[in-house]
């Protein structure tokens, strides 16, 4: 079916109208006038429960959204996903991280061939080799066990594992050492292994490409340093193995394909974590831990291919992003994970919601006239009350704000999770209901204090609530995530899964490092990348 223009739709035309009506009521009327609101507007699944209900949003409101949902395709858009078409019509590719979690008994094709029994076979794969590690049957080349897994990759390729691991950081074998290592700036491979062994130390090569830049100078710089210590090239089989989907250039690095974890185009760098990605996860928690955080991610998949729209958990959260988005113009959206477990978990949803939806051209190739994808940014609560809440609170701008917390925490510890929860409830309500002036005056501020100590509320939030952060509901919050991105670019009409904004970051510095690195003389820059360039290789100590 032909697609309409965005705009050109009727449910778009009908929420414009609708939006004049709602824009400046207050959420305070809003609870007032319906006490059932707080539980109403929530919903429950797959052991996660969202309260949506701090949203400026009415019953009419999430109607429209639902008719704008069916009225963009949003169904066909998720069966099509489901069924491995190639939705990522840009790159030409199936999108099918979905794949990645199915159960061993589904069937998902790919060009005609079933791409489960290949999926379970690297998992299985994996399985094994990490076993073999954390068993201690997996040897250094000196004989001694492997204690230390430094993972080398960025981008889709850190973020996720890295994010897993601290967040799943309960699990881990603490016997064990972990570290990343992204940066091509090379303190961050320097730090990082300066305390370790080389005996001990097991390198993951992760890149689906095997050839971004950092990640090679990184890969070739851990070899050397390898070799400093172990001083022969045999042992670089026992200490580096690669995941990859690029067979020739891991030969070539010099990694047995023995050692080699593999995944396919369809699975996008920054929705990989559940692939051969994870495998420092994987080492850290083990394989029973790492098929309970897919067997998650499988359950908010089914839950998002079959639940209706209004009971839909990343429909809501993804219609609602829209409507903050396009009609409020929100800029941005915070995501504040109360657990500190999840301090990574706003920087990996930075690359995921960002790079998915930071586009303006559509899928017919036209530009946009509406705003995409916010800005999402955020830290773990409760520390950043004490820094940028306040900007939430009183600033000029409309933040849509994701609070995520849990009923029981993994760390009992007195009273503190009573303190932290109650930290989320109390922002979520001073966000949405403010304090107004008579307020503030009944307090017996002085006059002139009075507007500088109120606070106009109005200030839309999500809450997310579950059991306790588990690698299942790990699983879960990830795929929330992903999808509710995946129904923005529906909407939107644009390709969430391609990145060209990246592709043309690997290669813009290519033309500059030779300039650098041989002080080439005739520069053709502009006048300012000229003279950056001469001043550096004028003040640059060579080593
Ligand atoms: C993710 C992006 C990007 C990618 C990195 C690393 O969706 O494509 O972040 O993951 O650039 O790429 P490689 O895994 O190929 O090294």
């Amino acid at each position: 079916m032909e697609q309409k223009a965005l705009k050109e739709r009727a449910a778009w035309k009908a929420l414009e109208g609708h939006y004049q009506l709602v824009k400046d009521v207050h959420l305070r009327s809003l609870f007032r006038d319906d006490p059932s609101r707080g539980e109403r507007m929530a919903c429950e699944a797959v052991g996660l429960y969202l309260d949506y209900s701090k949203n400026r949003a009415t019953a009419e409101t999430m109607q429209l959204l639902f008719a704008l949902a069916d009225e963009s395709g949003l169904r066909g858009h998720i069966d099509a996903m489901f069924r491995g078409d190639k939705i990522n019509i840009t790159e030409n590719r199936a999108v099918l991280h979905v794949a990645l979690r199915a159960e061993r008994n589904e069937k998902i094709f790919v060009d005609g061939i079933d791409v489960v029994p290949e999926v379970h076979a690297v998992l299985d794969r994996m399985s094994s080799f990490a076993g073999r590690v954390r068993q201690g049957d997996w040897k250094g080349y000196t004989g001694k066990r492997i204690r230390n897994v430094v993972n080398i990759g960025i981008g889709g390729s850190d973020l996720g594992p890295v994010m897993a691991y601290e967040a799943l950081r309960h699990y881990s074998d603490r016997s064990m050492t972990f570290r990343f290592v992204s940066n091509v700036d090379g303190t961050d491979l320097t730090e990082s292994v300066r305390d370790l062994n080389p005996a001990e130390t097991l390198f993951i090569v992760s890149s689906k490409t095997f050839t971004t830049l950092e990640t090679m100078a990184n890969a070739h710089s851990a070899r050397e340093w390898l070799l400093g210590g172990l001083k022969d090239e045999r042992a670089i089989a026992n200490h580096f193995v690669a995941v990859s989907t690029n067979a020739a250039a891991v030969r070539k690095f010099g990694i047995d394909t023995a050692n080699m974890f593999g995944f396919w185009d369809w699975v996008g760098g920054r929705y990989s974590m559940d692939s051969a990605i994870g495998l420092s996860t994987m080492l850290a928690i083990g394989p029973g831990n790492f098929r309970a955080m897919l067997s998650g991610f499988h359950a908010m998949d089914e839950h998002f291919r079959t639940a209706p729209f209004e009971r839909n958990l990343p429909v809501l959260m993804g219609l609602l992003a829209v409507w903050y988005s396009d009609f409020f113009e929100a800029q941005t959206s915070a995501v504040l994970p109360y657990d500190q477990y999840l301090k990574r978990f706003p920087a990996y949803l930075q690359q995921l919601t960002m790079e998915s939806n930071g586009k303006h051209i559509t899928l017919d190739g036209s530009r946009v006239d509406y705003p995409t994808g916010a800005i999402y940014w955020g830290e773990p609560g409760t520390n950043g009350q004490h820094s940028f809440y306040q900007l939430i609170h009183q600033g000029a701008r409309l933040i849509p704000c994701d609070f995520i917390g849990f009923f029981n925490t993994l760390n009992p510890l007195g009273n503190h999770q009573n303190l932290l929860m109650a930290n989320v409830f109390a922002q979520a309500e001073a966000l949405a209901f403010g304090k107004t002036a008579d307020e503030v005056k009944s307090e017996g501020t002085p006059e002139w204090l009075v507007p500088h100590r109120t606070f106009d509320g109005n200030r839309p939030s999500n809450i997310i609530l579950a059991d306790q952060l588990t690698p299942e509901t790990l699983g879960k919050l990830v795929a929330l995530y992903e999808h509710s991105v995946f129904t923005q670019g529906a909407i939107w009409n644009i390709d969430s899964f391609d990145q060209w904004g990246v592709e043309l970051g690997k290669v813009l510095a290519q033309r500059i490092v030779p300039e650098l690195s041989d002080r080439v003389a005739l520069l053709t820059h502009d006048s300012s990348t000229n003279a950056l360039i001469r001043l550096y290789n004028n003040r640059h100590i060579l080593p």
